[in-house]
């Protein structure tokens, strides 16, 4: 803004209206989807005051600093730039307490969520639900082509497996696209797990027990729609996710007695015992070491083995890295 600018606008300041919706992006390189999901979202919610919230993880393609651009001309886009940390789930909770808008929707940055039905999720939320979930498995819903076979398969078998604990029949808990009133998040916000990417699932479990708690039952809507493929960059799944998640699930069906953390950290400590006897038989059988040194190299490779694997997956959000003064992503 030019000085002649910014005093014209302080003679004339353009009326400020406080957002409705929040529209939390959680994003990891995807500098070249960020502006045109701006542009699409715009376009979806014309009429409603929302704003934009894209929390980036420090991503190294500069993410952050396109959103930094954006902001310049969109009063209403915000970015989180987060250094030294990883994670969806994360992610969106920062997003989210960074808003006060009385609704949120929470949608990937990758184009994959079809930002149209927005409007009509915020209209079921207003309505009276509490979730409403963009659903890819209901009415004319689908994975399109969004999904490789073996992806919709292990998102089916997972959707199955999480109607254990929901305890609801929801076409697709595990879905990335939703939308809700902030008072329900509120009330659970502290009992979620950071870590992983299903944080609808996590919601509904903990809001859904809250709710029961006081007598009521929570009231999810559902919206379907085609989940498109990815526009730029790369998916960020992994088969460390798909442990995390077991691991979510294990924590909420023990209702917290065994937090993710414990259990992926019991997981690492018992593979480091099937490694130290390994390495003790492979060096005492069969390179002829003596017990002592046998003993020794065991301990190293299997400490060695355990502080890697924890730190890939019990400290994802916070993993080391060669080199790295601090924890780096
Ligand atoms: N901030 C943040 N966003 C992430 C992280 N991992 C994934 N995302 C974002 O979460 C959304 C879904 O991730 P994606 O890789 O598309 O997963 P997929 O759709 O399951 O293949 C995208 O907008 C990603 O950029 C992360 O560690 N931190
Ligand atoms: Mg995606």
């Amino acid at each position: 803004m030019s000085v002649v600018q910014f005093e014209n606008y302080r003679q004339n300041p353009s009326p400020w209206v406080a957002p409705q919706l929040a529209v939390i992006v959680p994003s990891y390189n995807e500098r070249d989807n960020v502006a045109l999901l701006y542009e699409k979202v715009g376009a979806a919610l014309s009429g409603v005051p929302f704003e934009f919230i894209v929390v980036d993880d420090n991503s190294p393609d500069g993410t952050s600093e396109v959103v930094r651009g954006m902001a310049q001309h969109h009063p209403n886009v915000r970015g989180i730039r987060r250094i030294g940390r990883r994670g969806l789930s994360s992610a969106v909770i920062e997003g989210i307490m960074a808003s006060s808008a009385p609704y949120f929707a929470v949608i990937d940055a990758d184009l994959q969520h079809d930002e149209a039905i927005l409007p009509q999720m915020l209209a079921k939320a207003m309505a009276g639900d509490d979730i409403v979930v963009g659903t890819r498995y209901s009415g004319d819903g689908s994975a399109g082509q969004g999904l490789s076979r073996a992806r919709e398969a292990g998102s089916r078998f997972a959707t199955r497996l999480s109607s254990l604990l929901t305890g609801q029949s929801l076409s697709d808990p595990m879905s990335g696209f939703f939308l809700m009133r902030r008072e329900i998040f509120d009330q659970v916000v502290q009992t979620l797990s950071e870590d992983g990417f299903k944080i609808l699932l996590d919601i509904i479990v903990s809001a859904g027990r809250f709710h029961a708690l006081n007598g009521k039952a929570l009231k999810i809507g559902e919206v379907p729609y085609t989940f498109r493929p990815r526009h730029a960059g790369e998916s960020k799944m992994s088969p460390i996710i798909v442990v995390q998640f077991l691991g979510l699930l294990v924590s909420k069906l023990t209702r917290g007695l065994l937090p993710t953390s414990f259990l992926l950290f019991g997981l690492v400590g018992g593979l480091g015992v099937i490694v130290h006897m390994g390495t003790l038989w492979i060096t005492h059988e069969r390179l002829g070491f003596n017990f002592f040194w046998a003993q020794t190299a065991a301990v190293i490779v299997a400490m060695t083995f355990n502080f890697m694997l924890n730190n890939e997956l019990t400290y994802a959000s916070k993993k080391l890295r060669a080199g790295a003064t601090s924890p780096a992503c």
